[in-house]
Order: C-alpha cells, then sequence, then structure tokens
C-alpha cells in the first residue's frame, strides 16, 4: 500500500481520499503566502494570549495549557477568508459534499512544544449509524463524542454512513514528526466506527512542508502530534459541512457585523447567510441574503 504523497493532481487527490480517507495538496500556497499567514496566526496568537482571550480544547487534550486554538478567523482577516474560498479547497469539498456546501469554521490550531496528546477522533462523530429496518436506531440528539460504537479501523461489511464534513489543514509551517504533525489512520474512514480512547491504532504523522493542505474526511480517524520539537506548528483549518447542518462556529451568529456587511455573495452563500432549499431563511425562503431577525416583520396588530 502506497500512502498519499503531497500532489497538485486533482484527479489523484480525489482518488487518495477515496482510497485512504485523506489527501495532500501540494504547493496550494507560495512560500511567501505560507510566511505571512503564520507571521499573522502568531501575531493574533500572542496578542489574544495577552489580552487574556486565548481558547485551548480540553474536550480533545485534557489538561492541555499549551496548545493554542485561534478561532473565528472569519473575523480575523480577508487572508484567512481567502483560504476558505479557495478553488482546490473547494473543488474537493464539492467532491465529498455537493457543490452547496457550508463553511462550519475557520479557526487555527498551534501546536506548542510540550503540548499533550490528542486523543484520535473522527471529526463526525455525532452521525447515527445506518440500521437494519425495524431494528432500533440512534438518536442523533443524544450522541456524544464518546458515544461510538468503537471499533478497529478495517473495511466494514456492514452499510457505513457517508462524510458530511470534510476538514482541511493548511499548512502555514512546515509539518513534521517533530513539530506534531497531524496523525491519520489511513482507510479508517471506511469502518463505519470510531477510535476507542483505550486503545492504540498505527496512525501515520503526515509531513509536508509549509504551503501544503491536509485534507481528511468526516469518518476519518486523525489527531493532532505531540510536539517535541523546540519550535511551535502552525495550521490553519477549514472546515466545511453539508448546507443541512449547524456548523461548528455558528458563523452566521458569530461573524462580526462590519466583517458581514463587507463579504463577497460568495462568502454570504459559503458561511450560510443564504437559505438552502427554504432552510437558513429569516423570512423570505428565496432571499439571496437571510435578513436578521431585528430587519424582518415582528408581530403586528
Ligand atoms: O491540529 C491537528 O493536527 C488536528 C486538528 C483536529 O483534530 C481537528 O481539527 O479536528
Amino acid at each position: 500500500m502506497s500512502l498519499p504523497e503531497p500532489t497538485t493532481d486533482q484527479a489523484s487527490q480525489i482518488a487518495d481520499l477515496d482510497e485512504f480517507g485523506y489527501c495532500i495538496i501540494a504547493e496550494a500556497l507560495s512560500q511567501d503566502d505560507a510566511t505571512a499567514l503564520r507571521e499573522r496566526i502568531s501575531t493574533q496568537a500572542q496578542a489574544e494570549r495577552i489580552q487574556d482571550l486565548d481558547f485551548h480544547y480540553p474536550a480533545e487534550a485534557e489538561g492541555d495549557d499549551v496548545n493554542q486554538w485561534v478561532y473565528q478567523l472569519i473575523n480575523k482577516g480577508d487572508e484567512f477568508q481567502q483560504l476558505a474560498l479557495h478553488p482546490a479547497a473547494r473543488a474537493l469539498a464539492t467532491y465529498l459534499l455537493g457543490a452547496e456546501h457550508l463553511l462550519s469554521s475557520l479557526d487555527a490550531h498551534i501546536t506548542y512544544p510540550g503540548n499533550k496528546s490528542m486523543p484520535l477522533h473522527a471529526d463526525q462523530w455525532w452521525m447515527p449509524q445506518p440500521v437494519a429496518p425495524g431494528t432500533p436506531h440512534g438518536r442523533q440528539g443524544d450522541l456524544t463524542r464518546t458515544s461510538g460504537p468503537y471499533g478497529d479501523p478495517t473495511i466494514a461489511t456492514v452499510p457505513i454512513t457517508p462524510p458530511l464534513v470534510v476538514n482541511m489543514m493548511w499548512m502555514a509551517s512546515d509539518f513534521t514528526i517533530a513539530n506534531g504533525a497531524t496523525r491519520i489512520v489511513p482507510g479508517s474512514h471506511l469502518s463505519g466506527c470510531l477510535p476507542d480512547p483505550s486503545r492504540h491504532y498505527p496512525a501515520v504523522p503526515i509531513e509536508a512542508p509549509a504551503g501544503s493542505v491536509l485534507v481528511w474526511e468526516g469518518r476519518t480517524w486523525h489527531a493532532a502530534g505531540l510536539n517535541t520539537a523546540d519550535h511551535p506548528r502552525f495550521g490553519i483549518v477549514t472546515y466545511y459541512c453539508a448546507p443541512i447542518m449547524r456548523g461548528l462556529a455558528n458563523l452566521t451568529y458569530g461573524a462580526r457585523s462590519e466583517v458581514r456587511d463587507a463579504m463577497s455573495p460568495e462568502l454570504l452563500k459559503l458561511c450560510g447567510f443564504t437559505p438552502w432549499n427554504s432552510y437558513g431563511m429569516t423570512d423570505d425562503p428565496d432571499a439571496s441574503d437571510a435578513r436578521a431577525g431585528d430587519d424582518t416583520a415582528g408581530r403586528l396588530d
């Protein structure tokens, strides 16, 4: 089995996604652009720390006060918005989710030396399993990150669910084994189950130069690696979901009003401000831009 290598060829990227559940886009960013992004995230992250606005994510790395998430990059610079709109990213999101997909979140993940190990997980842990007619079904609203089912990363022999989300890690610095490159379990997207936190699985660290993008779909098992180097690892995550779904970052609420007012029609649509088959409307199912509640009719006499 020869694992995916960084490639600029879209057909190879798609073949890798199908077979392994991930692919690596080569040279999506120039070295200058990757450097500029790295400096921008670093500045933003440091400012958030100084002003006590920084975030860590204990749900995925218990006790980790070193990793830093810089959330809602939608509000923090046009250069980040351009990543979400990048044609290479949109093409793979379209392949996995369909033309009508949404941006679910846009964040940076900085792993600093001394971080804790992030447990393997699949992003669509919330997906109920297919069931045979007449047998009990999982209730989606009752699922938690630890509901399982757990199993092996081998090809399922029963029907499994399709991907409803896709995650893309833009490498703003080189990703190496030493600095905590994202680890992936190849082929786990076809297993129909989730990794058991009490077990060890063979995960492959995805090493690639700055400017590459690691793309994994919602069923693929993955985690950030341990940073044993002497420098931080900078990654920006553009995460997309199917249009019926609740986005991770609640962008229609979380986008600052001046940012929303400056968005292009394409970005408004990607962020979910446009109704989809009447879902997401506020008063007009056909509006090109859903209006805020205060702009719509309230109780009238
Ligand atoms: O930072 C990483 O390498 C992985 C991030 C991750 O697991 C996620 O965004 O779901």
